[in-house]
């Protein structure tokens, strides 16, 4: 099946009128879609991403050819590779460039698409921005901007709706964890490939989270664990509550590892994002 969304679905999700999206398209040329075997147009979420920026710019007052020209602009200074992007943004970090952040955080996401933007340019920005802030280079005030931009601009791809065709899954951290954003990664990674998502976030007591679940008829429990530290609290927390049936618990995150998944009895598929995205699709077997 061919990735992608028709002419009609971009048109709903973006509120611009078809023929003007075809006329975008053949007068601009601001649209890249791929063919299916049929030869039918299909947009990919950069297409999305693109028409919003477009929409969003003629908003401000700028006429579409205009709008196009920075578009293109946007995209020929873009930089070059994912490393060139990485560099940018973490640069950006560094000088505490809000503004600098937010264009290059638009042309990440326009250029590249989901899983790409997410695995190769914005995982490995955040650890070099942890590792900065480790060493003294860039205050948490730094890091936290870098972090809040990051989590608005994934919380929107989220929010877009979506026909789930997988099953329901429930995206928690562990007790008193407070690093959400791999988790949210994968909660935006698996809407996208087609999951029902209920994302309850950071810090979230495991009973309620099994309770939630549970009354949501959910498939699956994806767990995150970012400290070490937390790994006891969610092994006594698991201890004490009792599984529903047919429900599957995954665990993830920097501190998880497949020995303490086992010792936990839940299932570990890996630090890889898109791995542990296809994998999600075999479960529940
Ligand atoms: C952003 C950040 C924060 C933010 C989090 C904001 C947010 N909303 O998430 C804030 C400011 C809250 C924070 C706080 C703290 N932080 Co902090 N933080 C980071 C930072 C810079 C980035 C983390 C991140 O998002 N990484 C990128 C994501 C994509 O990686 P990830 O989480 O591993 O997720 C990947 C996979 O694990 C996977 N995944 C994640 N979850 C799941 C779940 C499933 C089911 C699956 C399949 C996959 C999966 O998907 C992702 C993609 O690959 C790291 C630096 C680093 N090196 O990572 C430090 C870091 C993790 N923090 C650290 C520390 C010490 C803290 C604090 C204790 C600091 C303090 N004294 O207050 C607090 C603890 C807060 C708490 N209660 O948990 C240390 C941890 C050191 C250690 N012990 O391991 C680090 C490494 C910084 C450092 N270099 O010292 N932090």
């Amino acid at each position: 099946m061919t990735e992608g969304i028709n002419i009609a679905a971009l048109s709903q999700r973006t509120a611009v009128p078809a023929h003007t999206l075809r006329k975008w398209e053949e007068r601009y040329g601001v649209l890249a879609p791929i063919r299916t075997q049929g030869g039918q147009r299909r947009y990919r979420e950069e297409d999305v991403a693109r028409v919003e920026w477009l929409r969003d710019r003629i908003a401000d007052g700028f006429r579409i050819g205009e709008a196009a020209a920075l578009l293109g602009r946007r995209v020929a200074e873009t930089p070059r590779t994912a490393e060139s992007t990485q560099d940018a943004l973490y640069d950006a970090f560094l000088r505490a460039d809000p503004d600098a952040l937010e264009s290059l955080l638009d042309q990440t996401f326009a250029v590249y698409g989901l899983e790409e933007a997410l695995a190769t340019i914005i995982a490995p920005v955040l650890e070099r921005v942890g590792q900065a802030w480790e060493s003294g280079h860039g205050s948490v005030a730094d890091e936290h901007l870098v972090t809040a931009s990051i989590r608005a601009r994934i919380e929107r791809l989220l929010a877009d709706a979506r026909g789930p065709v997988r099953g329901t899954a429930v995206l928690a951290c562990a007790p008193e964890e407070r690093h959400e954003l791999g988790l949210l990664m994968l909660a935006t990674l698996m809407r996208a490939d087609g999951w029902k998502i209920a994302y309850l976030g950071a810090d979230t007591p495991l009973a309620d989270a099994v309770r939630f679940a549970e009354r949501v008829s959910a498939d699956l429990l994806c767990l995150s664990v970012g400290l070490g530290e937390r790994i006891p609290l969610l092994t006594s927390a698991l201890a004490e509550v009792d599984r529903p049936e047919g429900l599957e618990l995954v665990l993830g995150g920097a501190a998880a590892t497949a020995e303490v998944a086992r010792r936990l009895g839940i299932r570990y598929l890996g630090a890889d994002l898109r791995e542990s995205v296809t994998a999600l699709r075999e479960l529940p077997e």
